[in-house]
């Protein structure tokens, strides 16, 4: 029996099973079981790619710019038509599903930042499963910065669709990983040491730890309300955290009262633009720039000005050894030592090393070692 059957049989038996308190423990290790076989899945996939060299997973797109925002969505919601509102790209546009084909990338510039936009081919709900170009196009949006979600308006529900195939995929959206701490020993069994009050028993969890070949170590939660779901991320390992933001495209066909009819549904965590009549649009920019949220590094030539005109744009929680790599692959190399002013200096001028962490608006000059370049 391949995987597929495999985990296909698994699902008939939960569907079976009635879900109580009695066949809870039953559940959950079924659930991890399709998990594990998923992750099974996914690694043959990879494991093929990397043999053969040939059916590449993804589409070929450098990352390029300060950062990088995908387009998900399903089919015909508008992302082409949204790509060539944002950038200078000219992706195909047309009334019919698939017409994005490949990764299209355009550029936009926004407050001194370099802003990568992917459009892709529309997904389909099985995408993660491997439907239509379902399986490439999530490739691609595990290396994102931030994931947009395009919504049509008259299709609003697709939303969760999408983010159960994002989750399906490994890619975690608007979620932080959960803190929870797997140290292997080599005798002793397995113990869980949960410091917050869990939701799944004790027992479970040792169950499936074991499934997943941990038969000796601990397992130390700090995540409350700790879901299985999370638990099995952890055992999984290649969970991606991206954040996310979604927009409600095609506004200028409907009024007010439909915009609100749809929040009703699906809650207001929505930008309303219309990308082709350009309703909205500048929002939706300012947000996307929001959430990825930058910090500005100003730096300073050692005994020089500062360079206020033309900040470095790093992603919060940069180091100096972030700035160095961005300027040029040797500065790392070369540094002696860097000095700081603002917000993560603890006085102005402090002496800092590689991975002394910088904070918004902080003035840095990095001293080289004489003779470098
Ligand atoms: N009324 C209206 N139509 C729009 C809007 N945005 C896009 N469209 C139309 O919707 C259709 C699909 O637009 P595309 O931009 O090709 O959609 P897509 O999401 O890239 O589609 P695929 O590449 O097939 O996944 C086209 O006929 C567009 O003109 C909008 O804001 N309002
Ligand atoms: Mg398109």
């Amino acid at each position: 029996m391949g995987i597929p059957e495999k985990i296909k049989e698994i699902q008939d038996q939960i569907h079976k099973t009635q879900i109580n308190k009695a066949t809870e423990f039953h559940v959950g290790l079924l659930k991890a079981k399709i998990a594990k076989l998923k992750r099974e899945q996914e690694d043959n996939l990879h494991g093929k790619t990397v043999h053969t060299g040939g059916e590449n997973i993804g589409f070929d797109v450098k990352k390029a710019g300060d950062a990088t925002i995908v387009f998900i969505g399903l089919p015909s919601v508008g992302k082409s038509t949204l790509l060539n509102k944002l950038t200078n790209a000219k992706s195909k546009i047309a009334s019919y599903h698939f017409t994005t084909l490949t990764a299209i990338p355009g550029m936009m510039e926004y407050r001194g930042a370099r802003i990568q936009v992917l459009d892709l081919p529309g997904i389909i709900e099985g995408a993660s499963g491997g439907k239509g170009f379902g399986k490439r196009v999530l490739s691609v949006a595990r290396n994102a910065d931030l994931v947009l979600i395009v919504l049509d308006v008259f299709q609003p529900h697709h939303l969760d669709i999408l983010k159960k195939e994002l989750s399906e995929a490994g890619i975690k959206v608007d979620q932080k990983p959960p803190d929870v701490v797997i140290e292997k020993t080599s005798t002793g069994g397995v113990s869980v040491n949960a410091q917050v009050p869990i939701k799944t028993s004790e027992r479970l969890i040792k169950e499936i730890a074991r499934l997943y070949g941990i038969h000796n170590g601990r397992i130390i939660i700090r995540e409350p309300n700790l879901t299985d779901e999370q638990l099995l991320d952890v055992l999984n390992g290649n969970r991606v955290y991206v954040p996310s933001l979604a927009v409600l495209n095609k506004i200028d066909l409907v009024n007010k009262g439909f915009i609100q009819e749809v929040q009703a549904k699906i809650g207001n965590n929505f930008i309303p633009i219309s990308a082709d009549a350009n309703i909205n649009v500048d929002a939706l920019k300012e947000a996307m720039y929001q959430r990825l949220d930058f910090i500005r590094i100003y730096m300073r030539p050692k005994g020089g000005e500062t360079d206020y005109k033309e900040p470095m744009i790093m992603k919060s929680g940069s180091t100096v050894q972030d700035v160095c790599n961005k300027i040029h692959r040797n500065m790392a190399k070369n540094f002696r030592y860097g000095l700081v002013w603002g917000k993560s200096a603890k006085f102005a001028g402090q002496k800092v090393g590689l991975d002394h962490k910088l904070e918004d608006e902080d003035v840095l000059t990095i001293v080289k070692v004489a003779g470098s370049i």
